[in-house]
């Protein structure tokens, strides 16, 4: 068994949101385990060509995919050309996700489903159209990118932590109907990273930025590359009976409930 147990050569994966931050460092992962890598933006045909070459520039087999994870239609559609043009999806990390920090009595109910739609509904929707190919051929590995908020609340991220929340049940829900289908569905809580999205509140002097290197036992922020190896560990036949589990990279944040500022 050993190390071949986290070989991914010859398997597919779909890392939506991966042009950057938390999704390009799984899929680098992923991809430098011997994944094919489908790299997913929305944003610009160009920041997709620009991560297509980082990772290639790494020596992973990549491929780039510009499609709105909201929008049913255009999912169905690239998962069709994908499956034509690549092959079938045997690895699908949905990461693709927004924030927005408002107090809940300030945010507007539209940026509040938006937060739901983005974060929540896309997960399902991409989920749904890539399992059919799973079912027919008995296997698969989906793993949905949770978050502290599918465990704790923090204020101005109500609408995030709703979203995240929910991701966790449903990942459980996907993982009931879909595991006798030799489909295993996980998720990763990401404590907190160096990221474009956590950039704002990480600024020197910011006040959450010495809360979080208090509030984690492992006294920093999480270096994106961290999260690799659980991803290439629930993509991988290394996890072949885990169903329904959260695995979280937080430094140890929800081991414990915190420590006195003046203590080291
Ligand atoms: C925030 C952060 C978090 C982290 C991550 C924690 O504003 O609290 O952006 O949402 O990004 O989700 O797990």
């Amino acid at each position: 068994m050993g190390l071949s147990l986290f070989n991914l050569t010859g398997k597919i994966a779909l890392i939506t949101g991966s042009t950057h931050g938390l999704g390009m460092a799984m899929a680098m992962g992923l991809g430098k385990a011997g994944a094919t890598i489908i790299v997913n933006g929305n944003s610009s045909q160009e920041k997709i060509d620009k991560a297509v070459a980082l990772y290639k520039s790494e020596g992973v087999t990549t491929f780039g995919y510009k499609f709105n994870v909201t929008d049913e239609l255009a999912v169905k559609k690239a998962i069709q050309k994908i499956e034509s043009e690549v092959g079938y999806i045997d690895i699908l990390v949905n990461n693709a996700g927004i924030i927005k920090r408002t107090p809940l009595e300030e945010m507007a109910v539209v940026d509040f489903k938006e937060v739901i739609n983005v974060d929540l509904v896309s997960p399902f929707i991409v989920s749904k159209h890539v399992v059919k190919s799973m079912i027919d051929r008995k296997q698969g590995k989906i793993i949905n990118i949770c978050s502290m908020m599918s465990e704790l609340g923090r204020s101005t991220v109500g609408a995030y932590a709703a979203a995240k929340g929910g991701l966790k049940m449903l990942t459980q829900n996907m993982a009931t109907e879909w595991a006798k289908h030799n489909i295993q569905v996980n998720g990763i809580g990401p404590g907190y990273f160096a990221t474009s999205q956590t950039a704002p509140i990480r600024v020197d002097g910011h006040p959450f930025n010495e809360f979080i290197v208090n509030r984690t036992p492992a006294a920093k922020w999480g270096d994106p590359n961290d999260l690799g190896g659980a991803a290439i560990f629930l993509a991988s036949k290394a996890s072949d009976f885990v169903n329904g589990h959260i695995l979280y990279v937080d430094g140890g944040i929800l081991a414990t409930i915190g420590k006195p500022s003046n203590e080291d």
